[in-house]
């Protein structure tokens, strides 16, 4: 009886001591009780536990990226939150305003727009317009084609400003040649294409970096910015020096807007800045574009990349405005925009609303409307794609000069 009691009481203790003493536990062994937020909350789950937690629920943006982290991908651009771009325009809403066929090529003669902007949209230059000339998803062997020549671009250019001078082609083939012996296939390949990850050597990421460069932003905003046809987002942002502002809201309502999204650190987005411009010189007669500076995406603080330093790209993720006016000058003397230069506030007001980092672009038309979103940086951004999705508002608009 006395055994009973004691062994009674001695379970009342221990069920006293783990209920106010010793936390309830959040290991693995704890699914959440609740989707877990975009942010720290999601490390403290397994992707497995995360993924239950989100049965027949819509899943973030940043919790698609998360998982990929957490299972020890590198952001190759497959997968997590890299989605194609959200389009108003497609081959077959194009086809329709002229009454057409969408299995038959559109030709000059029943296209209902003026000449520049058949030209544009033609990007095979065969004459004709078809779906193939409007597709920029990945599974387009052209649009694949195309990520490998500007990794190989970026390859070729020692000094990293999107442009390829003579003399940098010229000395690029030189340090090929070290015997001045014409190179060969294999030569050339193995130079352009390391055997190996897609990553030059010393740009590959730890899961350490990722992790943190996801909750910091660097990587992207864990927010997903408007989506299509919502209305865009009213912001102010400073220009370089400081000492103008620009209002979102005061150039809507009298053509399309072209909303530029990137950082200094971000390779691919430097290589494709000059392509940005020459849309920008061939619309700038039709479109208003407004370029915002947003976070650092490979600062020395963070995902640091070898390739950066080689062409003296070298900063820390600035903590103040001053020292994020600072950095975006370095990359303004670098690219020589002619798109007016803004800069976004340290705590990402504007890149947070848009999901602007690392680079993004966006095609708002004269209602203020989204008319085209890129995909996220950097495989979303395709100046092209934006281009083409601004000359067919254009047609729509009624604005094509
Ligand atoms: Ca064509
Ligand atoms: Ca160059």
């Amino acid at each position: 009886m006395l055994q009973i009691l004691l062994g009674s009481l001695f379970a009342l203790l221990s069920l006293c001591v783990t209920d106010e003493t010793i936390p309830k536990p959040v290991t693995a062994a704890t699914p959440p009780d609740q989707p877990p937020e975009p942010g720290p909350e999601l490390l403290k789950f397994t992707p497995e536990q995360i993924e239950a937690a989100y049965a027949g629920k819509k899943m973030p943006e940043a919790v698609e990226m998360y998982l990929v982290i957490a299972r020890g991908g590198q952001l190759d651009g497959d997968g997590g939150w890299f989605h194609p771009a959200s389009n108003r325009f497609s081959w077959e809403r194009l086809v329709a305003k002229v009454g057409g066929d969408p299995e038959q090529p559109l030709t000059r003669e029943k296209f209902a727009g003026k000449e520049r902007i058949f030209e544009q949209l033609d990007r095979d230059h065969d004459g004709m317009l078809t779906g193939f000339d409007l597709d920029w998803t990945d599974s387009n062997p052209w649009v694949r084609q195309s990520y490998m020549i500007n990794r190989i671009f970026r390859r070729i250019d020692p000094n990293g400003d999107g442009l390829l001078t003579p003399e940098e082609w010229e000395a690029y083939y030189g340090r090929l040649s070290k015997d001045g012996l014409p190179i060969r296939f294999e030569q050339l390949r193995d130079a352009l294409v390391p055997p190996g990850s897609g990553f030059s050597s010393g740009d590959a990421p730890t899961k350490e970096m990722l992790i943190k460069g996801f909750l910091e932003g660097e990587l992207g905003s864990l927010k997903e910015g408007p989506a299509l046809d919502e209305p865009a987002p009213d912001f102010i942002v400073k220009s370089l020096s400081g000492t103008e502002t620009v209002k979102l809201s005061d150039k809507l309502g009298k053509r399309p807007v072209v909303l530029v999204f990137g950082n200094f650190t971000c390779g691919p987005f430097r290589s494709m800045y000059p392509t940005v411009e020459a849309v920008w010189n061939r619309q700038k007669d039709h479109a208003d574009f407004l370029f915002v500076y947003v976070r650092e995406a490979h600062p020395t603080d963070g995902w640091v990349m070898k390739s950066n330093e080689k062409v003296g790209v070298v900063v820390a993720q600035p903590k103040t405005f001053e020292e994020r006016q600072k950095v975006a000058s370095q990359c303004a003397a670098m690219l020589k925009p002619n798109i007016p230069f803004h800069v976004d506030d340290v705590s990402d007001t504007v890149g947070n609303a848009y999901s602007a980092m690392p680079a993004r672009l966006y095609v708002i038309d004269s209602a203020g409307k989204v008319a085209y979103k890129s995909g996220r940086g950097p495989f979303g951004f395709k100046p092209e794609e934006m281009e083409q999705a601004l000359l067919m508002l254009q047609l729509e608009e009624g604005a094509a000069q």
